[in-house]
């Protein structure tokens, strides 16, 4: 680009800048399309204060859980026939895959799938699950505060980043297990309850360095989707 053509550029883009309204669609539109969308979360950031942060929750879900959307799409955007597929049939189906994205889909439907659930099972107040599940519970860890032990041994256990999951087994058994990254569940064919997002992206704000205060918040927050 010669200097002439360099300030017409530029003359130009300044311009349409400030011709264009500040809500023009442009700007309102999503980085990617593709099959694949973002849920919105179903309660305003702050509603989940002081267990965990409004701008924690704002960037976990409008940049994190946003950016495994975007790479699932990008990924599945060259296979038609696998943008016909649920994010959980990917993830069942992965040696299926062609080889180039299989990681890939792995890492970000897995971790689109286990966002989608996590938002889903909080709330502010929580409340002790109710019911036939209650019932499972007791009978599967022994009582809820024993089920609470387990999953709290569980997600302070993990090295790195990962989740800690509550989930029913393919057989119907309830298990409490814990996943490198983004790994679900779901790829086992397992049924999410809850789960724990030990990622440092989902409490460093507010808990620094501190997981178990962050687990324990967690713990108080939970509302189990039987
Ligand atoms: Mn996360």
């Amino acid at each position: 680009m010669n200097r002439r053509t360099f300030f017409q550029t530029f003359l130009i883009g300044t311009l349409a800048t400030r011709l264009l309204p500040s809500t023009s669609p442009a700007q309102t539109a999503p980085t990617s399309t593709g099959p694949f969308t973002l849920p919105p979360l179903p309660y305003a950031p702050n509603a989940l204060e002081p267990y965990i942060d409004a701008e924690t929750m704002t960037l976990h879900h409008d940049k994190h859980h946003a950016a495994y959307v975007n790479n699932l799409n990008k990924a599945v955007a060259p296979y038609p026939d696998l943008q016909k597929k649920t994010a959980e049939e990917l993830l069942q189906n992965l040696d299926s895959l062609p080889a180039d994205i299989r990681t890939t889909v792995r890492n970000n439907a897995g971790g689109h799938v286990n966002h989608s659930h996590l938002w889903k099972t909080l709330k502010n107040p929580g409340a002790k699950p109710t019911g036939k599940l209650a019932k499972e519970i007791d009978q599967a860890f022994g009582s809820y505060d024993k089920w609470k032990e387990e999953m709290t041994k569980t997600a302070m256990g993990i090295f790195g980043s990962g989740w800690a999951w509550f989930a029913r087994a393919k057989d119907g058994k309830l298990f409490i297990k814990a996943y490198p990254n983004q790994d679900s569940p779901v790829m086992e064919g397992a049924t999410l309850i809850y789960g724990i997002d030990v990622w440092e992206h989902a409490y460093y704000l507010k808990y620094r360095n501190v997981r178990a205060d962050y687990v324990k918040a967690c713990l108080a927050i939970l509302e189990m989707a039987s």
